[in-house]
């Protein structure tokens, strides 16, 4: 499948910035919510930015859609939570940090074809954030905003609360890096990395799910590896 975040590369060389321009001319149809979603997709012109990555751990391809990833300064960073809640919060790193922790090993795997195995994980399930800011009865989606704008992909409530979904902030031993979506990223071992959204700044409780970035751009809106609702 030649797609536009397939442009990047996670080897040693120094791509700088390259800027592709690709066009595709497709049609894309998905069955969303009970509803036919039709996006035409003609022609339309998407620059893809390659990114080098100092201490790239092998298996990865650093992914950004604008080439500017955010920086993180613990003192000012603030995950806010908010939407269909009773109680939206904005919590700082630390705050996120003193909630139940929660630790897995799982497999990531990008739809364009690449995967790492055995990835350690540490971060929070979504029922401890969840707890927080009480949802109300309407709301069954979560989006997921990363400060790296637009970037944005949703989950349903029901696949927020697998067991093995989290709200991750380490990364094999170590907090997140930079490139891997510094502080917290999104991570559902389930589903293709584009639901894995880096870069977490807010997370919005809503009735349905919204139709994430590359989705958008033609990626399907089931995610499930394998297909599992296709
Ligand atoms: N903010 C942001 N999140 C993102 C992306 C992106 O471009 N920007 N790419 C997604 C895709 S398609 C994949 S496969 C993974 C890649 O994660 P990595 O960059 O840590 O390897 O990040 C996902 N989350
Ligand atoms: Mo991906």
């Amino acid at each position: 499948m030649d797609t536009p975040e397939g442009n990047t590369r996670g080897d040693v060389r120094r791509y700088g910035r390259r800027t592709f321009l690709l066009t595709t001319a497709a049609g894309f149809s998905s069955l969303f919510w009970g509803q036919a979603v039709w996006t035409q997709t003609a022609k339309i012109v998407l620059p893809v930015v390659d990114v080098f990555a100092p201490g790239l751990i092998p298996g990865w391809r650093i992914y950004t859609i604008s080439g500017q990833m955010p920086t993180f300064d613990r003192n000012t960073w603030r995950l806010r939570i908010d939407g269909l809640v009773e109680r939206p919060v904005d919590l700082t790193y630390d705050q996120l940090l003193a909630l139940p922790r929660a630790e897995q090993v799982s497999d990531f795997h990008c739809v364009t074809g690449w995967s790492v195995n055995n990835v350690h994980w540490a971060g929070v399930r979504f029922r401890d954030l969840l707890a927080l800011v009480r949802p109300t009865q309407e709301a069954a989606a979560l989006t997921f905003v990363s400060a790296e704008r637009p970037y944005f992909d949703s989950l349903t409530l029901d696949e927020a609360l697998l067991p093995d979904a989290m709200l991750a902030y380490e990364m094999d031993g170590k907090p997140l890096t930079r490139a891997h979506g510094a502080p917290a990223r999104l991570v559902i071992p389930e589903m293709y990395g584009y639901k894995g959204v880096k870069w977490v700044e807010q997370i919005r409780l809503g009735a349905i799910p919204e139709t994430g970035y590359w989705e958008q751009r033609g990626y399907d809106t089931d995610a499930w590896i394998g297909g599992r609702h296709g």
